[in-house]
């Protein structure tokens, strides 16, 4: 377990029917109104490195662009993945870490900092190996969202000589750090030597316990061992800790520690040769804890891991990826990739020891060291790999008994860090994305079908600075791509619609006949809501957007009502209810704050509604014509054409809602709220019976086919 350089690699599983969480998310679509939150390296706990995203269209993302508007920028260089917390205090937030312990939250929109921690001084010299300075965040950090707590480990050196690995606990809201926390590690865990172990891999959270994974330094200095640390996320006095039964072996790959929803995987590096395995070359299940079973169901090993122990040919440089392959026998299975080149299948329901494997198949020829993504299309599942430096491959998993592996596609590229994927719904749309690592420093993306380019790189602007071999990747939230560098954030977006409100209505259900709605104009004069509003005057605008819609609210501004409950967000459309409204007024509600999918907001928007009880003719004045209306239509079926004069919304249209017009009579809508009116029209409104020629210039959008043939 060593190499830090380029050579190691790792094996995403991909779960579908044993991990409930992973069930829940390839098999749905994410409603537009729920949360999207990227918690953890490659998204998931499968370590799949999958995005649901409907903005990945491969016409958006071949015209993908980096906004340069996008702040972005922090202290130190960065290995670890950045994560996106949605619902923070003020918004979206990207979280990312840096080799200066820096942590920090930026504003997912603009990129400038929400909050920032430095969490102890990192390590600049001293160790007895090693080829990272300065050190301190490496692994990447994982958000437990229950408890809105940020998990990470950090390398500090309090005094010169002393080194440390500091498990720490921040409010992901505020940086602030949890009571309790950090855990000092050595102090923790019995033998554990914070000089010689490293903590590269993504830390992982099964149950309520969040867990560490640890190797050794490039150069394999020391008696380090492969350790899984646990700690409870509630109670950081609680630790425990697993590790290979002899030294080196390191849990160094940079995909961590997966799970599966009940169990956790890890891969292991080369171990000290001994006659006897003692943990190295090695997918190793664990119970939660961690807790090591011994039994053979419990790792698996390759049959010439004394090889690969003598040659720092590690299983553990590519992570177990969890991966379903449904019609396969056995369909649940661990993917693993090995510094030999090769790609393995194991039987997750029994990983079998050392002995062969369910499958494998040599896909490379170099070392294999990143983090694997895993996904499935109509044409199969697949597996992509950074197979080097400049090659990226991918390779189809069968559906039979047993399982084999085909290879798919394989491209160049100037640069290859590890993989990541788009879809627009789980399964069609499929993009494979990657870096171009220490080579042309610019993002990619390909077919996953057929690996055709979808993406090339973009322009001048679209260049990214200070990204390390495999260990760069990015991640996907809300039609963008955040990539983290040294000493900046990257965000990349698709062409994505300015937020816009394109319809507002007064929305009523006429009993059995079905619900009608009364447009209400953006600009010029407000429509007229002629309906009753029942015991406490209650009526329901719809706010119609360009863009599907997950919070803001609405208040009225101007005129007598009151917004009842929160709004509602359904789609691409805000539901505001609305109570004690009165009659023969303008009433104004104003939307404020609303936001998009994609974090647009909508400025402040006034929409007004003229509340005129019985004006069925929609010209805000009741009168004669309005009844002669109604009249007309008594005993018709309430159409989209007529439901005007169903003024009581009973879905019959009778005497009742004559009455209520002659009842309303006269009144009109007052002065001091009526919208663009000249003087003489409102000296007019009070009593007016009569036709009023200035106001048949003004669009009349509720009546209908009436309205031309039948106006005041
Ligand atoms: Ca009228
Ligand atoms: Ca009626």
């Amino acid at each position: 377990m060593s190499n830090d350089g380029e050579v190691n690699h790792r094996f995403s599983i991909f779960s579908f029917f044993v991990a409930g969480l992973c069930v829940a998310v390839l098999s749905a679509v994410l409603p537009a109104n729920a949360s999207v939150n990227v918690t953890q390296h490659h998204n998931h706990d499968s370590r799949d490195g999958l995005y649901i995203d409907s903005a990945f269209t491969p016409t958006n993302s071949a015209n993908l662009a980096r906004d340069t508007n996008f702040n972005g920028a922090i202290t130190g260089n960065v290995y670890a993945q950045p994560l996106y917390i949605e619902d923070g205090p003020a918004g979206p937030m990207v979280i990312a870490v840096t080799e200066s312990n820096n942590v920090y939250a930026l504003d997912a929109v603009t990129g400038n900092i929400i909050w920032q921690r430095n969490v102890g001084t990192p390590i600049t010299s001293g160790l007895p190996c090693g080829n990272i300075t300065p050190l301190g965040i490496t692994g990447s950090p994982i958000v437990d969202l229950p408890s809105r707590s940020l998990f990470l480990d950090a390398e500090t050196t309090p005094t010169a000589g002393t080194f440390k690995h500091m498990i720490y606990s921040l409010n992901v809201d505020t940086g602030a750090i949890n009571p309790g926390w950090p855990v000092d590690v050595s102090a923790a865990v019995s033998g554990f030597d914070s000089s010689v172990q490293s903590e590269r891999g993504a830390l992982g959270i099964l149950g309520s316990i969040v867990y560490v994974p640890y190797g050794g330094r490039f150069g394999d200095c020391g008696s380090y061992h492969g350790r899984v640390v646990g700690v409870q996320m509630n109670n950081p006095a609680s630790v425990m800790n697993w590790a290979t039964t002899i030294t080196k072996a390191g849990a160094w790959s940079i995909g961590g520690v997966a799970n599966d929803g009940t169990n956790l995987f890890v891969t292991t590096g080369n171990g000290s040769v001994t006659g006897t395995w003692g943990g190295s070359e090695a997918v190793i299940r664990l119970q939660p804890g961690p807790i090591f079973s011994g039994n053979p169901t419990d790792y698996w090993v390759p049959t010439n891991w004394q090889s690969l122990d003598s040659g720092d040919t590690d299983l553990g440089g590519s992570g177990p990826v969890i991966v379903d392959v449904p019609g396969a026998t056995p369909p649940h299975l661990v993917v693993a990739l090995g510094k030999d080149g090769n790609a393995y299948l194991i039987n997750r329901d029994n990983l079998g020891g050392i002995s062969a494997p369910v499958a494998s198949l040599h896909v490379s020829g170099s070392s294999i060291i990143q983090a694997a993504a895993t996904y499935r299309t109509n044409q199969g599942t697949y597996v992509v790999f950074r197979a080097n430096g400049s090659t990226l491959s991918a390779f189809r998993i069968t559906a039979t008994n047993p399982p084999t592996i085909t290879t798919a596609w394989t491209k160049s590229q100037s640069g290859v860090g590890s993989p990541f994927v788009t879809s627009t719904d789980g399964t069609n749309n499929m993009i494979v994305w990657s870096v171009g690592t220490g080579g042309d420093q610019r993002l990619h993306g390909y077919d996953g079908d057929t690996g055709a380019v979808v993406y090339s790189g973009g322009g001048p602007n679209d260049v990214i600075g200070g990204t390390h071999s495999y260990s760069t990747t990015g991640i996907v939230a809300r039609g963008r791509i955040y990539l983290a560098g040294d000493n900046r954030v990257y965000l990349f977006r698709v062409p994505i619609p300015a937020l816009q409100l394109t319809l507002a209505v007064s929305r009523k259900t006429h009993g059995s006949a079905g619900t009608f709605d009364i447009p209400l104009p953006l600009s010029g004069n407000p429509g007229v809501e002629c309906r009753t509003g029942g015991a406490t005057d209650d009526y329901t605008l719809v706010f119609t957007f360009t863009n599907n819609v997950t919070s803001g609210n609405a208040s009225v501004t101007s005129g007598i009502g009151s917004v009842s409950g929160t709004p509602i967000f359904s789609g691409n459309t805000m539901t505001v209810n609305l109570t004690g409204v009165a009659n023969a007024q303008t009433l104004t509600v104003t939307l404020s704050g609303v936001t998009d999918e994609f974090s647009q907001v909508l400025p402040d928007t006034p929409v007004s509604v003229n509340m005129l009880i019985g004006d069925t003719s929609g010209n805000d004045v009741v009168n004669a014509t309005d009844v002669a209306q109604t009249k007309a239509q008594v005993g018709q079926p309430v159409t989209t054409s007529n439901f005007r004069t169903d003024v009581n919304a009973s879905g019959i249209i009778n005497a009742t809602d004559v009455a209520i017009v002659k009842a309303h009579s006269g009144q009109s809508i007052s002065a001091p709220h009526a919208r663009a009116r000249s003087s003489v029209a409102i000296a007019q409104l009070g009593t007016s019976l009569g036709p009023r020629p200035e106001l048949k210039l003004r669009p009349r959008l509720c009546w209908g086919s009436l309205e031309a043939s039948n106006h005041t």
